[in-house]
């Protein structure tokens, strides 16, 4: 039997409402985990667009919006939702995202924009293109550093280019004051708290081709400074625990001046105590002092993995 084209139009319609709502549940389960790339989790978010998008588009199929009050409703109906979708999503152990509400406005107007009969109000073009500007910034930026990740390896890091320090946390910044390679190394300011320090997040993950673990560290002390190097694989990331035992942990003791300092990767490999690392999915470094007496810093420079 031939359907018509208002009985096909419905039979679309629902189907197009019951798919969105089925999608609808990738708000409050699944997603990237903390070790995802961070291009592919803004990937992900930038999936609030897409949905309120097709939301919207779907929605003026069965209702047109005539006039300019029927927008700024529509806008307060999905920032509503919006608010409902982030509250729930905080509750339940993820995060309240003001971004995430500005995309979903985003997906609406764009909807409007493509399907819609009635003019945008100025304001919200002017929101939706800051919005999407912004965005297009973002993930640009996001997605060449990971590409500038993959290019620098075997490299890890040498402060060469600025666009590697959103990886790190800390008080941490390029500087050509103590540099051992190129222009650049990374002054790491330690301040008197516990586990002072600095974390380098999503580095290049595969190590499991190399041999060994190199870095500069410069000590512009006149003593001897004890540090504490930690290396995390995604096991030891995602799971609850943490165990110290379940990691590779070292002392750096740093002279005054240079250091260079050489990890053999089968020391970290074979580190954890009930399982080997996994080195193709390396995910965090953290440097840090537990209890430092007196403020203190030190410059890193050519961290890099070798054969
Ligand atoms: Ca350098």
């Amino acid at each position: 039997m031939r359907l018509s084209p208002q009985v096909a139009n419905k039979t679309q319609r629902t189907l197009a409402t019951l798919l969105l709502s089925a999608v609808a549940i990738l708000f409050f389960v699944g997603g990237p985990k903390e070790t995802t790339l961070p291009s592919l989790g803004y990937l992900w978010n930038l999936g609030h667009i897409g949905f309120f998008f097709c939301t919207v588009s779907v929605l003026l199929q069965y209702r047109s919006l005539r006039t300019s009050m029927h927008i700024w409703l529509l806008c307060a109906v999905v920032l509503a939702i919006s608010l409902c979708i982030e509250s729930i999503q905080f509750f339940i152990g993820r995060s309240f995202s003001l971004v995430d509400i500005c995309r979903n406005l985003l997906g609406t107007t764009a909807a409007l924009w493509f399907f819609g009969k009635t003019k945008i109000p100025y304001t919200i073009t002017g929101a939706a293109i800051l919005i999407a500007l912004s965005d297009l910034t973002g993930f640009s930026k996001t997605l060449y550093s990971d590409y500038h990740i993959f290019r620098m390896a075997p490299v890890l890091e040498d402060f060469e280019s600025g666009s590697t320090m959103s990886r790190w946390e800390g008080e941490i910044s390029r500087d050509t004051s103590q540099v051992y390679s190129g222009n650049y190394s990374g002054k790491i300011i330690l301040p008197v708290r516990k586990y002072s320090g600095t974390t380098l997040t999503f580095p290049f993950r595969d190590w499991s081709a190399y041999k060994t673990l190199e870095m500069r560290i410069y000590n512009p002390d006149t003593q001897i400074m004890e540090m504490t190097l930690r290396i995390n694989d995604e096991v030891h990331e995602l799971s609850e625990e943490q165990h110290f035992y379940d990691r590779f942990n070292t002392k750096l003791k740093l002279q005054p001046g240079w250091n260079t300092i050489t990890i053999a990767l089968e020391d970290i490999k074979t580190a954890p105590l009930k399982r080997d690392m996994d080195m193709s999915k390396i995910v965090r470094l953290v440097w840090f002092i537990g209890e430092p007496q007196k403020p203190a810093e030190i410059y890193l420079d050519d961290l890099k993995l070798t054969n």
